[in-house]
């Protein structure tokens, strides 16, 4: 039985995915909540609340205990870990994990203790900056100073040097707590925390993950010299050097073989970012096929026939796992601000489609709310910005049936316009994340788009993404085949655009573009 676990720690949850290529079925598919399993973190959304409203920090002992609690929900439910062949995964990107005691010095994890109990002496820094951060707005101007500009860090590392990438966040590090920073040996991001979890040994950073780092120079695959200097002294000495994403690092280690019931020596593959590994899990590894994410954050990503970057500087090249490069860009006001919007007003999930679908029109009779509860990355907007413009009773926030277009409509008409610099084919787009469910939100992007809007048969495409790379490095199946059996289209989910509403986007994008421009510094 040839079986592949793919894992995926993103902001909210863990997730754990098992295929079988015997059967071609997804045959596990658990995900444990930080918010509702692990009370204790004081970490509802994943992350810890702090006063000041810029600072993201998670405990990384939260994802440890994550991991032993899905291995554990995974046995309980009957599923015979013995029969994985291989393990790959993801994490959410930018995040950082800082030891003053490296993961090669751990030999083997004892089954004696918990694993949290064992990693949380090797850590440096009690908590993790993660991806919603933006505090080190300083250490951004710093770095691309000493660089020689913007320009030259979007030239090397595909990217503008920005709040949540891990570099900027090193530098804030290293600058707020020297004695810290002095004492740290080792940085990882989430995705090769995780990974290094697993092999009880140090797991390098992928190239998919490694440049959503402001750090990767994207031409060579290895670190800027000029990057690592500008962020902090010693840098170089504290990272290994970034691996290709099909990389085995290591086998996984006896603790989860005695414990779990996992078979010794069984590979484990490097883990990617979130977005990189959602790629894979959507079948989009080849150029001609977008993806929208809309997990936390909202993404839109693609393969990229050939490296470009964002003239307006907010978009991103990562790597593609399958090799070569893929364009992103992040919306932070994502499913947070539909939950803000739904919360407010009362609608739960049903209601919020039913707003969209039967009692509002698209173009929302002219209603437009910028929606940006929290900092925004695309477009950047340092502070929250939430502006209501149109009838009196929108405005005075009576009406939320509008109000539920109203965010929706703004997310899409946005992702349209941040996306338009990656250049490739976006008809049809593939969805994901957990709002990809709501038939309203489907609605809106395919009108705003004028594109099929495609969900998958599979949800957690990161996870599913983590399992397809264990079984392309380990099994040597291709990509193609990998996506034609696992990646298949939930074709009676999917939305058609209608194009008597293509005039009313093409207004609305306008009108939002004025909007933003006002406020935009
Ligand atoms: P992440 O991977 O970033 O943790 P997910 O992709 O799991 O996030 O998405 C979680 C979010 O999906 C929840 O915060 C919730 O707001 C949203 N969500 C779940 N179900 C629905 C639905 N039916 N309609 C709209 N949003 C939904
Ligand atoms: C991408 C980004 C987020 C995180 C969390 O640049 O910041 O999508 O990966 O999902």
């Amino acid at each position: 039985m040839a079986r592949f676990l793919g894992l995926d720690a993103s902001t909210q949850s863990l997730s754990g995915l098992i295929i079988d290529m015997d059967t071609g079925t997804v045959c596990a598919n658990h995900s444990v909540v930080f918010g509702e399993r692990l009370p204790r973190f004081h970490s509802p959304k994943g992350c810890l609340v702090h006063e000041d409203p810029r600072v993201k920090h998670s405990d990384p002992l939260m994802w440890v205990e994550a991991l032993e609690l899905l291995l554990g929900d995974l046995v309980k439910a009957g599923v015979d870990l013995g029969s994985v062949r291989g393990v790959s995964g993801a994490g959410q990107q930018h995040g950082s994990v800082y030891l003053a005691r490296s993961f090669d010095t751990v030999g083997a994890w004892s089954t004696d203790r918990p694993l949290r109990d064992q990693v949380q002496p090797l850590l440096s820094r009690r908590t993790s900056p993660i991806w919603m951060d933006s505090a080190s707005s300083a250490e951004c101007a710093e770095i691309a100073r000493a660089v020689g500009g913007d320009e030259r860090v979007v030239a090397i590392t595909g990217s503008r040097a920005i709040e949540r990438f891990t570099g900027p966040q090193i530098r804030k590090f290293y600058k707020d707590s020297p004695a810290d920073w002095a004492r740290t040996c080792e940085i990882h991001l989430v995705s090769s925390f995780m990974a290094s979890l697993l092999v009880a040994a140090t797991a390098p950073v992928d190239l998919g993950d490694g440049a959503g780092m402001n750090l990767l120079d994207l031409g060579t695959g290895t670190w800027s010299r000029d990057l690592l200097d500008a962020t902090a002294p010693g840098l170089g000495q504290k990272l290994r050097a970034p691996v290709p994403s099909t990389t085995r690092v290591g086998v996984i280690a006896d603790y989860f073989v005695k414990k779990y019931g996992f078979t010794p020596h069984t590979p484990v593959i490097a883990f990617t970012g979130d977005n990189p590994s959602s790629l894979v899990g959507m079948g989009a590894t080849r150029p001609g096929i977008a993806v929208i994410s809309l997990g936390t954050s909202d993404t839109v990503f693609a393969a990229m026939a050939a490296p470009r970057t964002d003239p307006r500087g907010y978009g991103h090249v990562f790597g593609n796992p399958a090799g070569g490069f893929m364009a992103l860009a992040c919306f932070a006001n994502g499913s947070l601000a539909r939950e803000e919007i739904a919360h407010r007003f009362g609608l739960d999930w049903n209601a919020f489609a039913d707003a969209i679908l039967t009692r509002t029109r698209p173009g929302n009779a002219g209603n437009l709310l910028l929606p940006y509860f929290v900092p925004e990355i695309t477009p950047r907007l340092p502070a929250p910005v939430v502006r209501w413009f149109g009838s009196a009773t929108f405005v005075d926030g009576h009406d939320p049936f509008a109000a539920a277009r109203a965010v929706v409509e703004t997310q899409a008409l946005s992702l349209r316009l941040h996306s338009r610099w990656i250049g490739e084919d976006m008809d049809p787009i593939l969805v994901t994340g957990g709002a990809s469910k709501n038939p309203g939100i489907l609605r809106i992007l395919a009108d705003v788009f004028q594109a099929r809007i495609v969900p998958l048969q599979v949800s957690n495409s990161s996870a599913l993404g983590g399992a397809l790379r264990a079984a392309q490095a380990v099994g040597g199946t291709a990509w193609e085949e990998l996506a034609r059996r696992f990646s298949a289209p939930a074709d009676h989910l999917a939305e058609k655009p209608d194009p008597a509403t293509r005039a009313v986007y093409e207004q609305a994008g306008r009108e939002l573009e004025r909007r933003l421009n006002e406020i935009l510094v």
